[in-house]
């Protein structure tokens, strides 16, 4: 068998993957969904052909959107995931001893019963007492929940279609009041060399919301480019200043006390795109 699934990651550039199965497909009412066992990278989930996460690879990403925030938050007890309906990002919260209440808000409760049907590696913290799972508008629930959460983690997908809002200063100013008066967040906020114009804006407005702001960086092979970013919002706790040899280990494979640091070590082109903006003082907008 010799079939291929491929992502047009940019219009002129792609990634392919050799597939053993289509395991599922769907049209959900919100994007199509597929679940391919793949060769290189095993079960692998896409949403409108755009590659969301993979079996071998996904520990870096789930990794690095939750433990880098809740390990800089000293007392995490309530984390709010949007998006992020595979579970991955869930199942990394609930390694932290101190989180009692994770929630997830997400618009497409499909890619959950998908997740948890295909990909039970990802999806096992979903079934745990301390997570609620709420099928709804990531936009609209935040907005409707003030200072409710130590940390939020925005696990989205690409910005366009239903995730462009999650991407708009709005939204941040909205997150900002979602948090208790400590809070912080983290968003997934794509490709350094792709994504540059949208990396320098968000960090912008997040800058002129939050006192500080940090991007720092990660290795997905299945991500355009393959590093990618984050961007933190955090009211009052700076990630640059965590006492990491302190740090328990929770036998991450990506993520360590170690990398916690690294990961804010940017490379000029991409130290670039924030220019003066980084750790940016509250300028409100
Ligand atoms: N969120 C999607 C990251 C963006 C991937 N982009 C791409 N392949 N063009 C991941 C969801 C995992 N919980």
């Amino acid at each position: 068998m010799n079939s291929w699934f491929t992502e047009l990651q940019t219009p002129d550039m792609a990634l392919s993957c050799r597939t053993k199965k289509v395991l599922h497909h769907e049209k959900t009412p919100f994007q199509e969904l597929t679940v391919y066992e793949t060769v290189q990278f095993g079960r692998m989930l896409v949403l409108d052909d755009v590659i969301q996460t993979t079996v071998r690879d996904e520990f870096v990403y789930h990794e690095m959107i939750t433990h880098v925030g809740l390990n800089t938050h000293p007392q995490p007890r309530r984390v709010l995931v949007v998006g992020g309906g595979d579970g991955g990002s869930i199942r990394e919260i609930l390694r932290h001893p101190r989180v009692e209440r994770a929630a997830l808000v997400e618009i497409d409760g499909r890619v959950i019963e998908a997740a948890k049907q295909f990909l039970p590696e990802i999806s096992c913290g979903l079934d745990d007492p301390r997570v609620e799972i709420i099928i709804d508008d990531g936009i609209k629930h935040v907005r409707e929940h003030r200072g409710a959460y130590e940390m939020i983690v925005i696990d989205s997908t690409d910005p366009v279609g239903p995730a462009e809002g999650l991407f708009s200063a709005a939204f941040y100013r909205d997150v900002f009041y979602a948090l208790t008066e400590d809070g912080l967040f983290v968003a997934q906020t794509e490709s350094p060399f792709f994504n540059g114009e949208l990396i320098t804006r968000v960090f912008q407005d997040v800058a002129g919301i939050f006192p500080v702001a940090r991007l720092y960086l990660a290795c997905v092979p299945t991500y355009p480019g393959g590093l990618w970013t984050f961007t933190m919002g955090s009211k009052k706790y700076d990630p640059l200043e965590v006492e990491v040899e302190k740090l328990p280990d929770l036998g991450t494979r990506y993520y360590s006390p170690a990398v916690h640091k690294s990961a804010f070590v940017l490379p000029p082109f991409v130290a670039e795109l924030l220019k003066e903006k980084q750790g940016g003082k509250p300028e409100r907008a």
